[in-house]
């Protein structure tokens, strides 16, 4: 009884400092939550102008036949062409082969560029003016070989450029360094024709890596032969 008069007998005054102080406290979490929001946004704005501070410029395109030791590939090949510049993480331009029908049975390659803004890094997948683009091939899982290189010197420009893969064995069924009869028997166990799939084992016979064993495979195995 007497406690309950005591809790009942606090001043009024005091019960709204309680609630004063605590729609403070709200207020100030309120406030602390919008600033961290705030800068969560600014963050991310700072960043996406990083990444996109460059000037986009017209890019420079290349197109032309892709061979294998002098012998042309086609669109049907799991084949793709990279190119990539000095110290840029990423390529500046990529084609899979038959993923353009402008490119035919050849390629179609579009380097990507950009001018730097003043106290900007450019792009990490852009190249600028006066650097020189490599230009990779890879064959299927293989890793990435360099074929040829491409000083580029102006924006917007349209050029043909041949790309030949050289192919130590290009037909290496039986792993002892060389293209020989061994190959060549392996090589007949695996001919399916164009329209059969290849098997795992014979992979080693799809020369350009057109998911078949053909003619086509036969006339690399052919030239590696006359080149022995
Ligand atoms: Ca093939």
């Amino acid at each position: 009884m007497i406690e309950g008069e005591r809790m009942t007998a606090r001043p009024i005054s005091d019960r709204k400092t309680k609630m004063h102080i605590s729609n403070l406290t709200g207020c100030v979490r309120r406030c602390v939550k919008s600033a961290r929001l705030m800068l969560l946004t600014l963050l991310a704005m700072a960043i996406g102008s990083i990444a996109w501070a460059g000037i986009p410029q017209p890019d420079a395109a290349l197109f032309g036949n892709v061979l294998i030791n002098g012998l042309p590939i086609n669109s049907s090949s799991d084949v793709k062409i990279v190119a990539r510049v000095e110290g840029v993480a990423r390529p500046v331009g990529a084609y899979k082969m038959g993923a353009s029908t402008f490119a035919g049975e050849g390629y179609l390659l579009k380097l990507r560029l950009e001018a730097p803004a003043p106290g900007s890094p450019v792009r990490d997948d852009a190249a600028i003016v006066s650097q020189t683009a490599r230009l990779l091939v890879q064959r299927g899982s293989d890793p990435e070989s360099l074929v040829a290189t491409y000083p580029i010197t102006t924006i917007g420009t349209l050029e043909r450029l041949d790309l030949n893969l050289i192919v130590a064995e290009p037909v290496n069924c039986v792993a002892d360094g060389a293209t020989n009869a061994a190959d060549h028997r392996a090589f007949r166990g695996c001919m399916g024709g164009p329209t059969a799939d290849v098997i795992p084992a014979c992979q080693c016979a799809d020369v350009d890596r057109s998911n078949s064993v053909d003619l086509r495979d036969w006339a690399w195995l052919q030239s590696a032969f006359s080149a022995n």
